[in-house]
């Protein structure tokens, strides 16, 4: 009887591994994509407009709006240049930062703040503020990271939806 029953475990076996094993590779991607779409981002206050970027220097020079996270070893998003971030007047903002190879700094004046954070690579630095003054104000890196270094420049806009749409176009157009 035992043996018939140990016999009949040892045809199944192989089989449980199997199911194990493509449980393995489908659960881990999808605790990987849970975290990232829901966690990182339920940490947040829903009323916080939260935005991941990344710096890369080297030949590109340029910050990206490209995802953040552990599913990069895997998907590799194309490199997007972000040139300008927009806001709302009022808007709370949470920049999450990354850097793809080198130290950086990510450096920027708005009315009564002034912000300059060292990015460094494989770690997020966290930077939050309210957009509370209409206007353009750029960012850029503040850390020498390389020839592309002087690229790095991009631009915030905050605009008052209440004012009207023409005169907010002049904003932007001021970048
Ligand atoms: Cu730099």
């Amino acid at each position: 009887m035992l043996i018939k029953i140990l016999s009949k475990l040892d045809r199944f076996i192989p089989r449980i591994s199997v199911v194990l094993v493509v449980l393995a590779i489908i659960a881990l991607p999808l605790a990987a994509f849970i975290y990232e779409y829901m966690v990182i981002p339920g940490r947040h206050p829903v009323d916080r407009k939260v935005f991941n970027i990344t710096a890369i220097g080297n030949d590109h020079g340029i910050w990206t709006l490209q995802k953040v996270s552990g599913l990069n070893y895997w998907r590799k998003d194309p490199v997007e240049r972000l040139e300008k971030l927009s806001f709302e007047k009022g808007d709370k903002v949470t920049l999450r930062i990354n850097s793809a190879d080198v130290y950086h700094s990510f450096a920027l004046r708005i009315p009564g703040q002034r912000i300059n954070k060292t990015i460094k690579p494989g770690q997020i630095t966290t930077i939050e503020f309210t957009a509370e003054e209409v206007g353009t104000y750029k960012f850029s890196c503040a850390h020498i990271c390389g020839d592309a270094h002087t690229k790095m420049m991009a631009a915030l806009i905050v605009v008052d939806n209440k004012i009207p749409r023409t005169e907010r176009q002049a904003i932007e157009k001021e970048i």
